[in-house]
């Protein structure tokens, strides 16, 4: 089977051909991990790649990120047993007073699509919330999104709480949302920022050397 019959569905974000093809592939005996790099990824590239050149906008990046999403689904009860390589797992979420998650959800899924392994701790999440989380899952990355600027301040908390709890310098910490940019990413000691979703993920691989 040609893979790229599969990054065409994820293109044009046709679920049910998503589901049809990663299945026959699956039953062709193709592995995992090609079916995700060569099929699923490569299509949410293409996509990334569009929507940094504004040739398409969020709505069809949603589209295209829930078909991934759909063969991701099918592929992920196979993933132990067949030694998937992740490129690293990132924890995202919205801070704390903040309920804004459609750009975070973007942000998650082009993660995913980029190959990474996502925990998504979702909205109005606080410095106590993370640390516990960092504690139980030990990310390469925490990503943190708002959207208000009466939210901002507790990116710097959840900074705080890192560090506080020692954790700090074992996380590259991303922030993102439209209240902040690169500047505040550097006044509160983040390590990077991104202004969008697909910039999100060059943003990640950078940051891990990758
Ligand atoms: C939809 C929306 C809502 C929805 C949210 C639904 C949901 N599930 O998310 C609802 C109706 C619930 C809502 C509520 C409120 N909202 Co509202 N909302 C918006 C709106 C219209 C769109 C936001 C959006 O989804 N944009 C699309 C996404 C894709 O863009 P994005 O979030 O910016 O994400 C992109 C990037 O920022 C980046 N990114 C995002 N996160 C991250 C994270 C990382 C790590 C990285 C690297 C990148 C990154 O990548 C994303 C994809 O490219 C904006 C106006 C606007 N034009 O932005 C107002 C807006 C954000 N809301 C606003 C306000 C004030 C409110 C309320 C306080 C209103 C009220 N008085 O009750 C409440 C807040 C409630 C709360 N406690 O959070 C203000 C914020 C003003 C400010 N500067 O603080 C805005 C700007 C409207 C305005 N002009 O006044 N809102």
């Amino acid at each position: 089977m040609d893979l790229s019959a599969l990054s065409a569905a994820v293109i044009k974000g046709d679920v049910d051909e998503v589901t049809r093809l990663t299945k026959s592939a699956l039953e062709e005996k193709i592995e995992v991990q090609e079916i995700i790099n060569n099929g699923l990824i490569a299509g949410m590239e293409v996509i990334g790649v569009r929507f940094k050149n504004n040739d398409i906008f969020i709505p069809e990046v949603m589209i295209s990120a829930h078909a991934m999403r759909t063969g991701m689904d099918i592929l992920k009860p196979l993933f132990k047993s067949s030694n998937i390589e992740s490129k690293g797992v990132v924890i995202i979420a919205t801070v704390k007073g903040d309920v804004h998650d459609i750009g975070k959800n973007l942000v998650a899924m082009m993660f995913e699509g980029g190959g990474f392994t996502v925990i998504d701790l979702g909205i109005d999440v606080g410095a106590d919330k993370m640390v516990s989380a960092v504690q139980e899952h030990n990310p390469d990355i925490v990503a943190l999104s708002t959207l208000l600027t009466t939210t901002m301040e507790n990116m710097k908390d959840i900074i705080e709480g890192l560090k506080t709890n020692g954790l700090r310098d074992k996380v590259q910490i991303m922030i993102g949302g439209a209240a902040v940019h690169q500047e505040y990413a550097e006044e509160i000691g983040a390590d990077g920022y991104a202004k969008d979703a697909s910039l999100a993920l060059d943003k990640a691989k950078e940051l891990l050397g990758l």
